[in-house]
């Protein structure tokens, strides 16, 4: 097994490998970053924003994970190397279509939930310099992300899982975008199917010992 060090910061994205990460129970550190003034900085002190982005991540962001000397940017590859750290739990899917599902899913969530409609609600000024646009550009965000998870929830009317019968990488990435929605004020009791994945994901012991670890409240 490699040595493993996920980079991340209490109730970002990398809430998905941390879920990941535990839930395999193979050994991993983690590096606890929070928000300084340039940028992510470590809690404990053991890396600094610009020694981050020199060394770690080439866009200063989390999650990353380092993988004995390597280290892996982008929650797709990063989802995807961890469902292969578990051959046996098939965690990209069974199949060759489905492992084409949860690529597909993976993409779809980091561009278009995560870059595209929580990206416009949280930094308007990567997309327009006016600050007299911002609000307006929020405004499409919150828009986006309520069309997103319409589509999740609707992708799971039917079937408890969103690639084939069983759990994928998927299923932990939607979880820390779920959180966000009520951070940001949604009612997320409007999408039923996706609270139930949450809530299906977040009854796991690994699951509750990840949430207390990071503070973030369980779905309710
Ligand atoms: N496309 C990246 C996005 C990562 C990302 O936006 N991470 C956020 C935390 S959820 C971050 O580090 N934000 C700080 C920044 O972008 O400067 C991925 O999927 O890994």
């Amino acid at each position: 097994m490699p040595e493993i060090t996920l980079y991340l910061a209490n109730g970002a994205c990398s809430l998905a490998a941390h879920l990941l990460l535990e839930e395999i129970g193979i050994p991993y550190k983690t590096v606890v970053m929070k928000m300084g003034p340039s940028g992510w900085t470590a809690v404990d002190g053991s890396i600094e924003t610009d020694e981050y982005r020199r060394t770690i991540h080439h866009a200063g962001q989390v999650p990353a994970l380092k993988v004995d000397n390597e280290v892996i940017t982008e929650n797709p590859a990063i989802l995807s190397f961890i469902a292969t750290l578990s051959p046996e739990r098939k965690l990209a899917g069974k199949t060759a279509l489905e492992n084409a599902r949860t690529a597909e899913w993976l993409a779809w969530i980091s561009g278009t939930l995560h870059g595209n409609a929580f990206g416009l609600m949280f930094r308007p000024s990567r997309f327009c310099d006016n600050e007299a646009e911002h609000d307006k550009i929020k405004q499409k965000g919150r828009e986006r992300v309520l069309a997103a998870y319409g589509i999740i929830d609707k992708a799971l009317e039917k079937k408890d899982f969103p690639v084939g019968e069983a759990e994928t990488v998927v299923d932990y990435f939607t979880v820390p975008f779920w959180h966000w929605g009520g951070r940001v004020g949604l009612d997320m009791s409007s999408f039923p199917n996706y609270t139930k994945l949450v809530k299906r994901i977040e009854a796991k012991e690994s699951a509750k010992r990840v949430l207390e670890d990071e503070s973030v409240k369980p779905a309710q």
